[in-house]
């Protein structure tokens, strides 16, 4: 039985995706010729869905060390517009908001290669970046942006508070849903917060997952799946509250922005907290049968996006994959897509370039394949970047060339 990692009552499981690889485990061609001779296994683990009745929490059941899956870690931050433009307002709207003086500093959470710190850095503000990936934070310190290659917990935030005084703000971008040890991460963010400070998180939102049928964003990374209900319910444990939320409709398949603050600040609590939990209720997440039925719907999925394929390729048609993001592993070995059905994949990210795919073991190419290669077809794996990309790739477009985008119904671009 899987115990609720936030407050121990028994949860349901509703789905099973199976064994599957690590999703940013992607294999050099040294470790794909062991494991094809059999000389070397490559790392399955189950994946599966469970969710608490008694406060709502959605969660995985194989809780990987953070070490295993954080400390060299592939995925560098989107250099996609769209993320661009959502973080350039983002920090506007937070400068506006809760950085009231010069005088203030700014603590990131998997801060990556320092790409949002560095926007509160030109305006003048002390920022200090905590990332684990050695090798980004490597990359974030060759930047000029102080990062400690750490992971952040109780203890990091009390040395970090020696070191540098209180945060008046502290950003978690898409990491907190990926925090194990979530006790010690809130402990230390309501300690370097202090009373008026604020910890900003933005995570997947478990509405946009369920209504657009995002299964694929499924991976041992993100261990949690959350409501604002659910998230309200575990601050209030730590004398935190939500004092704001924000959709980000558009931002990695729909995301939330979530203001907390400690109780103590006597904050104004926006009434967008309590709408978002209206609505979770109308959306019925308290009810186990929505997600039996999101279960189902991921199911007919598979089956659908197989026919898709295998008919297109019948009739002769060439078709690679768009993106290597990390829900491409689950989506691809959940479905059982492979070098049967797709030629290659390409990705704009120099870090993934030449690697092969975990568990599909498709290579992954440069987009300058897209018009070399003019496959008839890409299967859009990248789909949360679908404006985007599809803009961007007009002259494939032009010269006939078709996006099949998978989520969050099958359909194919231009009709
Ligand atoms: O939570 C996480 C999310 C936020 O980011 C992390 N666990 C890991 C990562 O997940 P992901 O790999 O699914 O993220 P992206 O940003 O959706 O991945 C998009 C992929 O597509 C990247 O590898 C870059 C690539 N891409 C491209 O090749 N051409 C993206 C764009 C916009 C493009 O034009």
């Amino acid at each position: 039985m899987v115990k609720c990692r936030i407050c121990n009552a028994d949860t349901e499981l509703f789905l099973s995706l199976g064994d599957m690889p690590l999703a940013n485990n992607f294999l050099n061609k040294k470790i794909l010729e062991k494991i094809n001779k059999g000389d070397e296994k490559e790392e399955r683990y189950p994946l599966e869905l469970f969710f608490c009745n008694n406060c709502g929490m959605v969660q995985i059941g194989e809780l990987l060390p953070p070490q295993k899956l954080f400390i060299n870690y592939i995925y560098l931050a989107s250099n996609s517009e769209t993320i661009k433009s959502h973080i350039a307002l983002l920090v506007n709207r937070i400068m506006h908001n809760y950085l009231t003086s010069k005088d203030t500093m700014v603590v990131e959470i998997g801060s990556n290669t320092g790409h949002l710190l560095k926007l509160f850095k030109d305006n003048g503000i002390k920022v200090l970046g905590i990332e684990p990936a050695k090798n980004i934070a490597a990359i974030a310190n060759r930047n000029g942006i102080e990062t400690k290659s750490v992971f952040f917990n109780e203890k990091t935030a009390e040395l970090a508070k020696k070191k540098h005084g209180m945060a008046d703000v502290i950003i978690g971008r898409h990491v907190f849903a990926h925090i194990k040890d979530l006790d010690s991460s809130i402990k230390g963010a309501r300690s370097l917060i202090g009373k008026n400070g604020v910890f900003i998180i933005e995570i997947p939102y478990l509405v946009d997952f369920l209504e657009r049928n995002e299964f694929d964003t499924v991976y041992h990374e993100h261990l949690s799946y959350f409501s604002v209900k659910t998230l309200k319910f575990l601050f209030n444990k730590y004398d935190m509250e939500i004092v704001d939320v924000e959709r980000a409709l558009d931002i990695h398949g729909g995301s939330i922005v979530v203001y907390i603050k400690n109780k103590t600040s006597n904050a104004k609590i926006s009434s967008r907290v309590s709408e978002l939990i209206k609505l979770e209720k109308e959306k019925k997440l308290d009810d186990f049968k929505t997600y039996v039925d999101f279960a189902d719907r991921v199911f007919k999925f598979k089956e659908k996006i197989l026919n898709v394929l295998k008919d297109l390729k019948k009739q002769g048609n060439r078709i690679c994959g768009y993106g290597a993001p990390a829900k491409s592993t689950t989506l691809l070995n959940y479905c059982g897509i492979g070098a049967d059905l797709l030629d290659f994949v390409v990705d704009n990210t120099p870090t993934k370039q030449g690697l092969h795919l975990p568990g599909s073991h498709l290579l992954v190419c440069s987009d300058e394949h897209v018009l070399k290669k003019q496959p008839d077809y890409f299967l859009l794996l990248a789909w949360n970047f679908a404006n985007e990309i599809i803009k961007k790739e007009s002259e494939y477009i032009k010269r006939g060339g078709k996006f099949i985008v998978p989520i969050p119904d099958i359909h194919i671009v231009p009709s």
